[in-house]
């Protein structure tokens, strides 16, 4: 979320959040990937199916009917919101995983959603046994909304939240593993541990590469995730449409540089100069810019969600020179629309 100076909301034990995760303000939860289903729920089966002794098949309403229990548990998103105490109430996974017994041979469970898409998402099948997972209904007491994944969804317990699957269509027991739809086509680690920070990989870029690149100034619609150009002077830089996720630009000079439709997703811009830098409509969700001077800098159309605008101590690195929309700020929470209003000019 975007951090204000105001720190008392934020406050946690350090070892109940995973590092670099920011907790929600009370009763927030943001609403993250697909928002609806491809098909109307009326019609749903979900199965467990594939390397199991007994595949099986369920309406909601006989899925329903099997016993259900509570599970409180952390969610952690990796574009770093977290919040405490979900109470989903549902199937434990455990529960089905023994009803359809999996043969010797399953070693990994995809998870597929009802979904234009297809999405989907893995683990392994030991992994499971030892996390608490929940195919859930209901969170906090309320049947879970279509956009959080009602009627049906999955959550997992100790992993990134891209690991728990909305709209559950089939659980799959595999022999080898199947990448889900982030893990494979977004570049999302596959072992998302909220702990060791397991969020993007990187992509195979050699040392060498990288210098020529970062001399270059051109980045165009380069593939780049997790580039490390920190300390560097890349002033004019030209990086329209890269991708920059997880990058890091710390103490860089970026006076004037393109980052318009650029993915600057997680990526750390600390203490840069980014003066008359330009970020139109690019994807800054959790990018960090403690410290950089905003300058003249353009945001106009960027998705902001968890980016983080203030200097160490929590005071606003905004001018009121720096513009948003009432469109742009809209996803995000009260406290946060307050600061934007509060430090940048927000026009409708
Ligand atoms: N079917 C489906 N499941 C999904 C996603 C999605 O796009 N489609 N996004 C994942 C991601 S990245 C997150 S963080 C959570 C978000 O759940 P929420 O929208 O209820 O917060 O759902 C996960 N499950
Ligand atoms: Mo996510």
């Amino acid at each position: 979320m975007t951090q204000v100076p105001n720190a008392e909301n934020h406050q946690s034990p350090p070892e109940r959040l995973p590092p670099n995760q920011q907790l929600l303000p009370q009763g927030r939860w943001p609403v993250v990937g697909e928002k609806n289903p491809g098909i109307p729920p009326e019609t749903w089966t979900i199965e467990i199916a594939g390397q199991v002794q007994h595949a099986l098949s369920w309406t909601l309403d006989q899925l329903r009917e099997l016993p259900q229990s509570k599970m409180t548990m952390d969610i952690h998103c990796v574009t770093r919101w977290s919040r405490f105490d979900m109470a989903f109430e549902g199937i434990p996974l455990s529960d089905l995983l023994e009803l359809a017994n999996p043969t010797p041979a399953a070693e990994y469970v995809s998870f597929v959603a009802y979904s234009e898409r297809n999405h989907s998402t893995s683990l392994p099948l030991a992994e499971l046994k030892r996390l608490r997972a929940i195919v859930a209904f209901s969170a906090n007491g309320e049947p879970l909304s279509q956009e959080h994944g009602g009627p049906v969804r999955v959550v997992i317990e100790g992993k990134y939240f891209y690991k728990s699957l909305k709209w559950l269509r089939s659980i799959q027991l595999l022999p080898t593993d199947k990448l889900g739809y982030w893990e494979s086509d977004a570049g999302y680690h596959n072992g998302a541990d909220p702990w060791k920070e397991e969020r993007y990989l990187a992509p195979n870029l050699d040392k060498r590469m990288a210098a020529k690149l970062i001399a270059s100034l051109d980045f165009r619609d380069q593939d780049l995730r997790s580039l490390s150009a920190t300390e560097r002077n890349l002033a004019g830089l030209n990086a329209k449409g890269a991708c920059l996720r997880n990058a890091d630009f710390t103490r860089s000079t970026l006076t004037s540089a393109d980052f318009s439709n650029a993915n600057l997703s997680n990526a750390k811009l600390i203490d840069a100069n980014l003066v008359d830098a330009n970020f139109h409509s690019a994807d800054i969700e959790g990018a960090d810019f403690t410290g950089a001077d905003l300058t003249n800098c353009c945001f106009v159309g960027a998705s902001l969600f968890g980016a983080t605008f203030c200097t160490e101590n929590r005071q606003s690195i905004l001018t009121k020179a720096t513009e948003f929309t009432e469109q742009q700020i809209a996803p995000l929470t009260d406290e946060q629309q307050q600061f934007l209003r509060r430090f940048a000019s927000v026009e409708a």
